[in-house]
């Protein structure tokens, strides 16, 4: 049945939705199986919003009032978009709020599986100001870790992190003395996303340890230190028993503590529950397993981009957003434009400019293969360095130390602050060097020719 006639109107414009403030737009890549390219995207809005494939008798003027609408097609571009009036989305009873549950289930939610669309996948996504000031956002974000960190809260700078590796993790007293080997060169430290509360290292014996070696850290360095504890659970109950548990034990040490929730696995309902539960902990937003539906191979679910910018508006303190190139996730130097959406307060998407009216700030979390060598390329290309990394090789891979592998960090961020040619940095700056002699295949990639320069002719 082609429904195009209720279900889209080309003579929209997006300038005036956009003015008419009651909108949700979305811009898809959509291919359809056969038949009219305006008929598959009127049947995909139908089916993301009031209809179904026939006519029902239950429709009045009411529910076609709130009708999705296709406003825009380039069929050659494989590109559609589709304006959802506000009214369609879910609010909470208890207090009125917005879910992104809901926002999903119309948005990309049986459309996903239609027998007449061969794919589609969402582009970007615009929320206007009334329904956006429904959602959460951040309790918290970097500026509170620099709080702790006794850092200036503009500009705190980068924050050198690691995860406990091997990624199954480690039984506790190997892993309290792992943590505290790095804490004495860096500041932040989280559970890799497997690590929970495992027969091997139950969190209840391992939580008292990391505490006892963090205090240690700060005895010996003088400085704070950061851990973000996996909380993950399939049940709201277990997670908040973990984070209880967790604060209880870090006691006077609970604001360095972060929660690190692997939201995509776990979902909107994990997120809000750290949320909601934990406003004064940073959220750190582990993304494992977004790759099946985010990556560019993939040509249904939603690009990297839609998947982070929902992470500020449930409301992660911390967001990973890739290595844009450097690292060893997939990724590209473009990437940057991902990092500011969830940073900046007025941003530019692939397709849609979006204000967040004062939302607080996703701090961008960068990790996956990085170590020093990699660190000055990547600043250079995001332009500033008020970031969180975690680099798990980087620092358990340096050939000195962690502490070591730690301050190479460190040191390869202030020589891009500093404006520096990174192999004279070395001469400078020993941590640094060795990082290139830790991992010369990087080495020989970036920096050509540096055995010469360095003198290093192992
Ligand atoms: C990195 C990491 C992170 C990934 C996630 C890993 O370890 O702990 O989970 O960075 O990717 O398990 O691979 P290394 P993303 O530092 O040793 O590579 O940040 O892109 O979500
Ligand atoms: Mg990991």
């Amino acid at each position: 049945m082609d429904q195009s006639s209720r279900y889209a109107d080309l003579s929209l414009k997006e300038e005036d939705l956009i003015k008419g403030g009651r909108h949700v737009l979305c811009a898809y890549l959509m291919k359809q199986k056969e038949g009219s390219y305006l008929e598959a995207a009127a049947h995909f809005a139908a089916e993301s919003s009031t209809g179904t494939n026939v006519e029902v008798c239950t429709t009045d003027e009411f529910t076609k009032g709130v009708d999705a609408l296709v406003y825009e097609i380039d069929e050659a571009k494989e590109l559609m978009k589709i304006a959802y009036p506000v009214e369609l989305f879910d609010i909470n009873i208890i207090d009125g709020r917005a879910m992104l549950a809901s926002f999903l289930t119309l948005t990309i939610g049986n459309n996903q599986g239609m027998g007449d669309i061969e794919y589609s996948k969402m582009l970007d996504f615009y929320l206007p100001p009334c329904y956006l000031r429904l959602y959460d956002g951040p309790s918290m974000n970097i500026v509170d870790m620099w709080r702790v960190l006794g850092r200036p809260i503009e500009n705190g700078g980068y924050i050198a992190g690691t995860i406990i590796k091997p990624k199954l993790g480690l039984r506790p007293e190997p892993f309290a003395h792992a943590a505290y080997q790095f804490w004495l060169g860096g500041d932040f430290i989280k559970n890799d996303e497997p690590q929970g509360n495992q027969v091997f290292c139950p969190l209840k014996k391992v939580m008292p340890l990391v505490h006892d070696a963090m205090k240690r850290a700060m005895d010996e360095t003088g400085q704070a230190k950061l851990f973000s504890a996996n909380i993950t659970a399939d049940d709201p109950a277990e997670m908040i028993a973990r984070g209880e548990y967790i604060l209880e034990t870090f006691g006077f040490e609970a604001p360095n503590v972060a929660f690190l929730v692997d939201g995509y696995v776990a979902g909107p309902t994990a997120v809000t529950t750290a949320r909601r539960n934990f406003p004064n902990q940073f959220l750190h937003f582990h993304r494992a397993g977004h790759g099946a539906v985010t990556s560019p191979q993939a040509k249904r679910g939603y690009t990297a981009f839609v998947h982070i910018k929902m992470t500020r508006l449930l409301g992660a303190s911390g967001m990973h957003v890739g290595t844009m190139g450097y690292g060893k996730m997939e990724g590209e130097a473009s990437d940057k434009l991902i990092a500011y959406m969830i940073e900046q307060d007025s941003a530019d998407g692939p397709f849609y400019h979006q204000e967040w009216h004062g939302m607080k700030a996703t701090s961008p979390i960068i990790s996956g293969g990085m170590n020093a060598l990699r660190l000055p390329g990547f600043f250079q290309n995001l332009g500033h360095g008020n970031v969180i990394n975690t680099a798990g090789g980087g620092a358990y891979g340096h050939i000195d130390s962690p502490a070591a592998g730690a301050k190479s960090l460190r040191q390869a961020y202030e020589c891009w602050k500093a404006g520096a040619d990174p192999i004279q940095w070395a001469k400078e700056h020993k941590e640094f060097a060795r990082a290139f002699e830790s991992f010369p295949k990087d080495a020989d990639k970036i920096f050509p020719g540096w055995r010469e320069k360095l003198g290093v002719h192992k």
